[in-house]
């Protein structure tokens, strides 16, 4: 799906601000509430029926069409509706949406004038049930009211999290573009109509090459690379008609043997999962946090994340491509584990992989989001894996038959990359039925935290003996794409004290020891970037508390243990 553009053919408006807001079955006329855009509602009032309010929320403004509009199509799109969107224009619903972090269009050209205003109305539905990705449960408690329950320990914010624009294209335009690279300057492209002209500009705008038949040449190209994020723009037109410019990076990926290589060099991840979160904005975009997070990661030396749980706003998938930071992009199929619940819960163990819980419906959910991912970030230099799916019950039969279309369509939709999941604790080597299916294997363990709590040296051990056994099982690359230590910023101790800072940093320096012993380990993401918000539970205090940053970016001591390690790297593996 291409991200709308100002090109002299295509004009944008962005509709972010203050608009009428109201929770409920339908928008209410009297309110006096308004909320932010971007933001989740839940933090912005401070009525507790709105913040744990399940159902539908509201939000509405007007909206005028500028007057040079006549004869363009006109389109509202939403960024993220989290997690079901409905737009109406007037009473006239005119676009619907599942799936609360990928963007989708409403085409109002017949319902709206040039120059004229029109009222725009969103609905944004909140529920996740056995059908959504990510997945959850409602219940209706003795008062009557619902309650959502899920899976994953993010609380489940809610709302206009990203912008939304008003934006126009001519009649005859272009509506997909995919661009593959190699090393030598081959550009292979697909451009829907297949009849429109092609020619790539360089950062400069110069024009480099010319496309003929799906194909262009850049002689001795700039390559994309980690830490030097250069772009080409690939400029698709249909003559008379429209303009539209898709940023790209030469660049290749590929796993060979135990390596993950970029541009055929060997690579090590250093870096982060992270969380769209912030105080007050929830879930909201925020510019100011985009590039504070990414100067911190540059502080930290950090060269990676992942979208921990869940696609990013494309600004930050943008930010990424300039700046050459790599990104592991996952979908929002987080939870698709009932062992977790039950385990938290003592709730009797249901089977997760089954027609009662998650079945053809779940899967279906599950392709849809894979879908609009990739047609969303295909073109993004920066990614260079898809993550399928965080923590599923790859253990637990059923996992297989349930995994293998998937895995199926996501090569079929993008060959070029490779895809891997982040295995839970319960999948060990011996019992995962999943992971000769992907191409690299990402590692979530909490040695040392769930396991062995403050016992660092028998954390050691496990964890050795546990990664080891996965590389000799699969022979794939291994990544850590979780280990981490809640941890209360200012507790201090001189033993090794769990939720202390020195336990942090004794923690991860116990793993990068590990790491380092193993052949054929590609990188570690250290869970979190920052602390974040969570659903309530005895095992958080006002959220979890697993950031090397807190929650307002502030660096906790492993911050400074994290980043002697890793601006020593330089991208590889520590020698
Ligand atoms: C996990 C999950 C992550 C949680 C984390 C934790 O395994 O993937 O979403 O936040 O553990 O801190 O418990």
């Amino acid at each position: 799906m291409l991200k709308p553009r100002p090109t002299p053919t295509r004009e944008q408006i962005s509709l972010d601000g203050l608009w009428h807001f109201s929770v409920g079955d339908a928008f209410d006329p009297d309110t006096t509430l308004e909320a932010a855009v971007p933001a989740s509602y839940n933090d912005l009032f401070t009525d507790p029926a709105i913040r744990d309010h399940v159902g539908w929320a509201w939000y509405r403004r007007t909206v005028r069409v500028p007057r040079g509009w006549t004869g363009e199509r006109i389109l509202v799109r939403v960024e993220a509706a989290t997690h079901h969107g409905r737009v109406y224009v007037g009473d006239t619903l005119v676009a619907e949406h599942v799936g609360g972090y990928t963007p989708f269009d409403a085409d109002i050209t017949d319902l709206v004038t040039a120059g004229a205003e029109f009222r725009l109305t969103i609905g944004v539905n909140n529920e996740l049930t056995e059908a959504t990705i990510p997945p959850g449960t409602i219940t209706v408690d003795q008062a009557g009211r619902k309650r959502q329950q899920y899976q994953h320990d993010f609380y489940n914010y809610a709302g206009l999290h990203r912008s939304v624009w008003l934006h126009s294209v001519p009649e005859v335009h272009v509506t997909d573009v995919t661009v593959v690279t190699d090393l030598d300057g081959m550009v292979h492209y697909e451009v829907e109509p297949a009849s429109a002209r092609v020619r790539i500009l360089d950062a400069s705008g110069a024009q480099v090459a010319v496309g003929a038949d799906g194909v262009a040449k850049i002689e001795n190209p700039t390559l994309w690379q980690p830490g030097a994020g250069y772009l080409y723009t690939l400029e698709a037109s249909i003559d008379g008609h429209d303009i539209y410019e898709q940023p790209f990076g030469v660049r290749t990926v590929e796993v060979r043997g135990t390596d993950f290589l970029i541009n055929g060099e060997p690579f090590y991840f250093t870096g982060f999962g992270k969380h769209e979160d912030t105080p007050v904005r929830g879930k909201g975009h925020d510019d100011a946090y985009l590039v504070h997070d990414f100067q911190l990661l540059d502080w930290i030396g950090a060269n990676s994340f992942r979208t921990s749980h869940y696609p990013y706003a494309e600004e930050v998938m943008d930010f990424a491509d300039r700046h050459g930071i790599v990104v592991i992009d996952e979908t929002a199929a987080v939870g698709l584990n009932l062992a977790v619940v039950s385990g938290l819960t003592g709730a009797p163990p249901r089977q997760t992989f089954s027609p009662e819980t998650f079945g053809d419906d779940t899967r279906d959910a599950h392709a849809q989001a894979i879908r609009e991912l990739i047609a969303r970030d295909k073109n993004h230099p920066s990614v260079v894996m898809w993550s399928l799916t965080n923590e599923p019950a790859s253990n637990e039969d059923g996992a297989r038959e349930y995994f293998e279309p998937l895995v199926k369509l996501a090569r079929t939709l993008d060959p070029t990359r490779p895809l891997t999941y982040s295995a839970v604790m319960f999948a060990a080597a011996a019992n995962d039925q999943i992971a000769d299916l992907f191409d690299v294997l990402s590692i979530n363990r909490y040695y040392g935290w769930y396991i062995a709590t403050g016992d660092l040296a028998t954390a050691e051990q496990y964890l050795e003996q546990d990664l080891r056994g996965w590389l000799a099982r699969f022979g794939k690359p291994i990544m850590m794409s979780e280990y981490g230590a809640d941890t209360q910023a200012g507790l201090h101790s001189i033993w090794d004290t769990p939720w202390t800072e020195e336990y942090q940093s004794a923690f991860l320096a116990m793993h990068h020891r590990v790491f380092d012993r193993i052949d054929g380990f590609v990188g570690e993401h250290v869970w979190n970037f920052a602390d974040f918000q969570t659903s309530h539970g005895i095992h958080r205090v006002d959220g979890n508390k697993k950031g090397v940053f807190t929650r307002d970016r502030r660096p906790k001591a492993a911050a400074q243990e994290l980043r002697r390690r890793w601006r020593e790297l330089g991208h590889r593996k520590p020698a």
